[in-house]
């Protein structure tokens, strides 16, 4: 009986195979993220695929959406594309933990606060909407003061934002007033940047010339 149970344990996890969530920045040249909120579960990877302009994908918090959540967090960096590009950037990380919401924005000039957020697995107490709603009153907050900005982080721990595992206290998101530790606020491991053909994309090849 017991090594039914452990083997059944063992075989759900491969016979459910992890996804790979698309998501584009800059989609026919708009401030979003398209979807602009996803489900996903551990395992899954999201990559985020930059269509136009030049756009950032930073991990924020609920609470703050356009400032970032930390020196640990996910960022891609500026990642421009030219009218002419043949190939888009593609960022992509894994959701470790499917319980943890994981909140994103754009650092460009204000394209935060004009909404270009996005979120993984926003939940009914923290629902995208209301994320969005924070992201769009913080419209007059100073643009891009660098010096000022990240102050709701505490002193930046060297750890880089692969650091995965994450003993994820869930203090981090449960109360927003507990400044997280960027250990803990972890739900995610990363990749590195690649580059994708836009003959790869099909559709929307067309749409970016
Ligand atoms: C971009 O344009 C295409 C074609 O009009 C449309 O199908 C798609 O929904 C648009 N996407 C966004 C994010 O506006
Ligand atoms: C992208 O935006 C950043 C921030 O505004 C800027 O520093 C950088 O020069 C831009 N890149 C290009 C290629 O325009
Ligand atoms: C894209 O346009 C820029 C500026 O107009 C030009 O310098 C570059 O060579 C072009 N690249 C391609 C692949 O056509
Ligand atoms: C946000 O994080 C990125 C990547 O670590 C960093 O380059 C940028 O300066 C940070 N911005 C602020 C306002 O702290
Ligand atoms: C996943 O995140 C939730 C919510 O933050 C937390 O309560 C839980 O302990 C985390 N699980 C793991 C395995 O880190
Ligand atoms: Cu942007």
């Amino acid at each position: 009986m017991r090594f039914a149970a452990i083997v059944a344990a063992l075989l759900v996890p491969t016979a459910t195979l992890a996804a790979e969530i698309f998501v584009q920045a800059g989609a026919n040249g708009t401030l979003t993220f398209t979807p602009n909120s996803v489900t996903a579960q551990a395992g899954d990877t999201i990559s985020v695929q930059f269509m136009t302009k030049n756009h950032t994908f930073t991990q924020s918090t609920f609470a703050s959406p356009c400032t970032n959540i930390s020196d640990a967090g996910l960022d891609s960096g500026f990642q421009f594309v030219a009218a002419n590009a043949t190939s888009i950037p593609q960022f992509s990380f894994n959701v470790v933990n499917a319980s943890a919401p994981l909140w994103f924005y754009c650092r460009q000039a204000n394209h935060c606060a004009q909404g270009m957020v996005f979120a993984v697995n926003p939940s009914p107490q923290k629902t995208f909407d209301a994320f969005k709603a924070n992201a769009l009153a913080s419209a007059n907050a100073p643009a891009s003061a660098s010096g000022s900005a990240g102050a709701t982080t505490v002193g930046a721990s060297s750890t880089s934002g692969a650091s995965s595992t994450a003993g994820a206290s869930s203090s981090a998101s449960e109360s927003p007033s507990a400044s997280a530790s960027p250990a803990a606020n972890a739900g995610f491991k990363t990749h590195a940047t690649s580059a994708v053909l836009l003959s790869g994309l099909g559709l929307v090849a067309g749409l970016i010339l």
